[in-house]
């Protein structure tokens, strides 16, 4: 069976130091896990960045800090977020798209919908995703078309019709967000069975549901994301200390099921990234 690329998706926006001590903010703590992450099985993290106090913050310059860090310690490749916030603007969130050259990301996220995202909106107007969507190709990046809800699969298919993405994509399943669609097997069959012929597929599935997941993707022949933008926990009541020990565990899973970790070289041809 094809090796598995694991992301670690390593910091997020809204988990805060209060929930875990463990959560990485400067660039060189997100460079150390980054590291560890890497040896333990993680070809990719999915990168967004935070303020000194631990502000979710897009800007180009701490996203400049956190490649550059972590690429002098290892060769994992990096996937900015063009998520960022809730309320962050489309300039702000595209901070990490600024970077060119040495500094040029590997990948970056593409949310083709709006969702309900907890108590907030996660407010993506087809007019922004089109806007996000040109960036990105203009950076001559692929992106990681992020799908929450099964519509958001068929925006991919207005959106290469439209020649804002090449098909086969690659998608992010991302299940189990309050408001969303659930972290449910059958969710994900029906996203996986779905998705344009040739395409490949990631799933990030939210809180207790990440590291089951990663099994049942394994059996399926899709590619995991793990870490603690969707979960603290390593085990019921026991905080994760540090991305590497969910990376760690998504590892051991993955092999249990017959897939090794890809490398970041292997993920670059399974993805079929520039
Ligand atoms: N923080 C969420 C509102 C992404 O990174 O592309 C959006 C998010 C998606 O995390
Ligand atoms: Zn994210």
């Amino acid at each position: 069976m094809q090796p598995m690329v694991i992301t670690a998706a390593m910091v997020g926006a809204e988990v805060t130091r209060e929930q875990t001590p463990y959560l990485p903010i400067t660039a060189e703590e997100i460079a150390e896990d980054a590291a560890k992450c890497r040896e333990a099985g993680a070809a990719m993290v999915h990168l967004h960045v935070r303020t000194a106090d631990g502000r979710p913050s897009q800007d180009r310059e701490l996203f400049r800090q956190a490649i550059r860090a972590i690429r002098a310690r290892c060769d994992v490749l990096v996937q900015v977020s063009t998520g960022g916030a809730v309320g962050m603007s489309v300039d702000e969130r595209c901070g990490g798209l600024e970077l060119t050259g040495l500094d040029r990301p590997d990948m970056a996220t593409l949310t083709t919908g709006t969702i309900n995202f907890g108590p907030d909106v996660f407010w993506n107007p087809r007019p922004l995703v089109r806007d996000i969507a040109s960036r990105i190709k203009a950076l001559g990046l692929k992106p990681e078309l992020e799908c929450f809800d099964v519509g958001m699969i068929d925006e991919a298919r207005a959106l290469a019709k439209e020649g804002y993405v090449e098909l086969p994509a690659h998608f992010d399943f991302v299940l189990g967000v309050g408001g969303a669609l659930a972290a449910d097997e059958r969710a994900l069959d029906f996203m996986r069975s779905y998705v344009p012929e040739g395409s490949t597929w990631t799933c990030a599935a939210m809180g207790r549901h990440q590291l089951p997941f990663v099994e049942l993707v394994a059996h399926k022949g899709g590619h995991s994301r793990v870490g603690l933008e969707d979960n603290i926990f390593l085990s019921k009541g026991v905080l994760a200390r540090g991305n590497y020990e969910l990376v760690a565990e998504a590892a051991r899973r993955a092999r249990a099921a017959g897939r090794e970790p890809a490398t970041p070289q292997q993920a670059r041809q399974l993805l079929a990234l520039t």
